[in-house]
């Protein structure tokens, strides 16, 4: 699975994808800092159902179990991008098997749509435009294999149509739903793209002076969709100081625990951060990664075990792994998921939380803790 991050340049993107990532990709005050893609781990947070586990993958603080997911950081679109202009739109190709993305945008009314220095500016036309460059490129990709799909008679054009786009993570239901009220190729185009590609836009800079008047005025703009405030900046403050053993910091809490004595400044930086928590409940950046992955791709997380009373693998590590599964997730789907011998071989699954004996058609439920037995486990 994999979350885009997008954006007019001078947004914000690098800050969000550090934020969440801690990987260091380079931010400046100016447009098209980031040419080549970043590419690395965030975590989605949700509560553990132990308090002491030893995760394989992500990590567990105080009943918060994080659940790696991969997140790309692009360069940024500006307005016909699409006819070349900035840096083009051939590098949205690299977000071509983004499951969902994030748009970010500055709210501080301060950056304009090409992340030049403005006042005033009105982010909605910034998120817009963006989005308006997003299907053009997905217009360019789909529109080029409609052609080669019209010419054939072999096979039903929905299916061939779903081969060709597999690689923009584009399956057949997509395509079916999408030509129920089929208009003209850009709107088939542009409805493909909501379906294979939800999004949900981060006001960034939410911490500058005009944000939040800005935000409410987004919010309206873009009723329909998810709007989360977030200041990548203060997050990424707080994740580096936590590295660094000054603060302990939960990603996604409203307050933080100063460890060591600090300088003035950093003293001053931690009151700013202090004040900023009074007005806002988090700073929104672990809200991103969570409601992509429950609001937008509807997954859920179920944890496979061995050992159905200990929650353990064979080794006594308690709840090793976590998987994100999509909503219809059977138990046969989890056991293909961990080994295709396991799914070959497949005779039932246990639900470890109320030992009940479950077939290969169980729905998964978010949360479920389960052990799949097989042939080969007997
Ligand atoms: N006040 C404030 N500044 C921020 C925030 N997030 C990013 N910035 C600043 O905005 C500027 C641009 O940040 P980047 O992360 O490089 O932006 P980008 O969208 O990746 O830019 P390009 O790669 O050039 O497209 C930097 O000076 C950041 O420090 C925030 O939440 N609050
Ligand atoms: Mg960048």
């Amino acid at each position: 699975m994999l979350i885009g991050i997008v954006g007019a340049p001078n947004q914000g993107k690098s800050t969000l994808f550090n934020a969440m990532t801690l990987a260091g990709a380079e931010v400046a005050p100016h447009p098209f800092t980031t040419i080549k893609p970043n590419e690395g781990i965030g975590y989605v947070k949700v509560k553990c159902p132990k308090e002491n586990c030893n995760p394989n993958h992500g990590y567990c603080i105080n009943g918060n179990r994080f659940i790696p997911v991969k997140l790309l950081d692009v360069a940024g679109l500006v307005p016909h991008a699409s006819e070349g202009r900035g840096l083009g739109n051939q590098f949205m190709n690299d977000l071509s098997t983004a499951d969902a993305f994030i748009v970010v945008v500055d709210v501080s009314g301060r950056t304009g749509c090409e992340g030049e220095p403005a006042e005033n500016h009105d982010p909605a036309v910034t998120v817009k435009f963006v989005l308006e460059e997003i299907d053009k490129w997905f217009f360019g990709i789909i529109k080029r294999q409609w052609e080669v799909v019209k010419k054939r008679t072999d096979a039903k054009p929905s299916k061939l149509l779903a081969e060709k786009l597999s690689g923009l993570g584009i399956h057949e239901a997509h395509i079916k739903e999408a030509l129920k009220d089929f208009k003209s190729i850009d709107e088939f185009a542009k409805r493909l793209r909501e379906l294979s590609k939800p999004f949900l836009i981060a006001a960034n800079k939410i911490d500058c002076n005009e944000s939040v008047k800005n935000y409410e005025k987004l919010k309206q703009a873009f009723k329909n969709n998810v709007v989360i405030p977030t200041s990548a900046l203060i997050e990424l403050t707080l994740r580096e100081a936590h590295e660094k053993g000054f603060i302990k910091y939960v990603p996604g809490n409203s307050a933080f625990k100063e460890l060591k004595d600090m300088s003035d400044q950093q003293k001053k930086g931690l009151s700013y951060i202090r004040a900023f928590f009074k007005k806002h409940n988090s700073t929104g950046v672990q809200e991103c990664i969570n409601s992509a992955v429950f609001d937008l791709l509807k997954l859920k997380v179920v944890y496979p075990v061995q050992d159905e009373n200990k929650w353990a693998d064979s080794k006594g590590n308690i709840l090793p792994d976590a998987y994100l599964l999509e909503k219809e997730a059977t138990a046969l789907d989890l056991a293909y998921k961990i080994h295709t011998q396991l799914g070959d071989n497949f005779i039932k699954a246990i639900d470890a939380k109320t030992k009940k004996v479950l077939g290969k058609d169980y729905v998964l439920k978010d949360g479920d803790i389960i052990k799949i037995v097989s042939t080969n486990s007997l």
